[in-house]
C-alpha cells in the first residue's frame, strides 16, 4: 500500500527507529538476520524485537486505522499483535536476508499470520528491497528443514523455477505478506540505509507449534492476549484500544530476537543464522 505513513508519522517513526538503534548498539542487546552464506565480512541486518513496548511511537503503530482496516479484509475483525520487530540495513554492510517461509518457525494453526513491512526510506534493488516468489502462499510447502542449514527443503527448487518479484517501496509504504509467502531481502550496497519495521499479526484462536516470540516451545497452544500480545481491533462492544500509555516492558525485552538459546525460543526462520557478536559494529 503506497504511501501509508504521512509526512509527520514518518519523521517520529524515524527519530524512534534511530533512538532505538543507539540505545540497542550501547547494550549490544540487538540480532542480526542476516544470511551468512551469502553475507560479506562486517555485513549486518539489525533487528530488535517489540519495539512496539520501547516507544510509543511504535506503539501508535499497530493501532494504525488504515493499516487494522487491511488487516481486517485479510484475517477478520478480531485483530491481535504477534509481534514487531525492527529492521535495519545499514549504508554498504546490510547483508541479504535468506529465502524463508515465516510460518516454519511459528507452525500457526490455521495458518493465516499476515506480516506488514513497513519501510521508512525508499527501498529497491540497490539498498535492501523485498523479494518474493509469486503464488508461493497457495503452495504446500512441507515444514521439513535441510539438518545442517536450516532451510525448507524444496524451497531452492521453487525459487528457481520462480517467477520471483522484487518489490520497490517508497518510504512511508506498507507491503503485506502471507505466512506462508516465501520471501527473502537484498544486501543494501548503497550508501542510503534502509530503515524497516514488520507487525505480524494473528487472529485470537490460532494455535502455535512453537510460542512467540520468545516463550518455549508449545504443542499447538493459544497465545493469550497479554501485554506482549494485545488485542489490537475487536468487534466486541465497548472494547476500546490503548493508543496513548506505552505498554509495559515485559521480561522479554532483555532478550535479542535473534537468540537460540534455550528457553527463548527462535521466532524467525532467519534467527538461527544470527551471531552478531561476530559482526564488528561499523558506523
Ligand atoms: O527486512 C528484511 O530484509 C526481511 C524481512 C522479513 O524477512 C520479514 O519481515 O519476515
Amino acid at each position: 500500500m503506497e504511501s501509508l505513513l504521512n509526512k509527520k508519522e514518518l519523521s517520529e517513526l524515524r527519530s524512534a527507529h534511530d533512538r532505538l538503534r543507539t540505545e540497542a548498539r550501547a547494550s549490544g542487546d540487538f540480532g542480526n538476520f542476516i544470511d551468512l552464506d551469502a553475507a560479506e565480512e562486517g555485513d549486518q541486518v539489525i533487528n530488535i524485537p517489540q519495539v512496539c513496548q520501547r516507544d510509543i511511537a511504535f506503539q501508535r503503530l499497530l493501532y494504525h486505522p488504515h493499516l487494522l482496516d487491511i488487516v481486517e479484509d485479510l484475517i477478520g475483525c478480531n485483530i491481535q499483535l504477534f509481534h514487531d520487530h525492527l529492521l535495519h540495513k545499514p549504508p554498504e554492510y546490510g547483508g541479504p536476508v535468506f529465502w524463508h517461509q515465516d510460518n516454519q518457525a511459528w507452525q500457526s494453526m490455521p495458518a493465516s499470520n499476515i506480516s506488514c513491512w513497513l519501510t521508512f526510506d525508499d527501498a529497491d534493488a540497490d539498498n535492501g528491497a523485498l523479494r518474493y516468489l509469486r503464488g508461493s502462499h497457495r503452495l504446500s510447502l512441507g515444514l521439513d528443514t535441510e539438518a545442517d542449514t536450516g532451510r525448507l527443503l524444496e524451497m531452492d527448487r521453487l525459487i528457481a523455477a520462480g517467477p520471483i518479484d522484487t518489490v520497490d517501496a517508497r518510504a512511508g509504504d506498507a507491503i503485506f505478506h502471507h505466512c506462508l509467502t516465501l520471501h527473502s531481502s537484498l544486501p543494501n550496497r548503497s550508501k542510503r540505509p534502509r530503515r524497516a519495521h514488520s507487525i505480524i499479526y494473528t487472529a485470537p484462536g490460532t494455535r502455535y507449534g512453537r510460542i512467540p516470540p520468545w516463550g518455549a516451545a508449545t504443542n499447538g497452544d493459544l497465545l493469550p492476549i497479554s501485554f506482549a500480545h494485545p488485542l489490537l481491533r475487536s468487534a466486541h462492544a465497548g472494547w476500546t484500544p490503548n493508543t496513548n500509555t506505552l505498554l509495559p516492558s515485559t521480561p522479554s525485552l532483555r532478550t535479542s530476537y535473534n537468540s537460540n538459546s534455550p528457553g527463548t525460543g527462535i521466532t524467525h526462520p532467519t534467527s538461527a543464522f544470527a551471531r552478531p557478536e561476530e559482526f564488528p559494529h561499523r558506523p
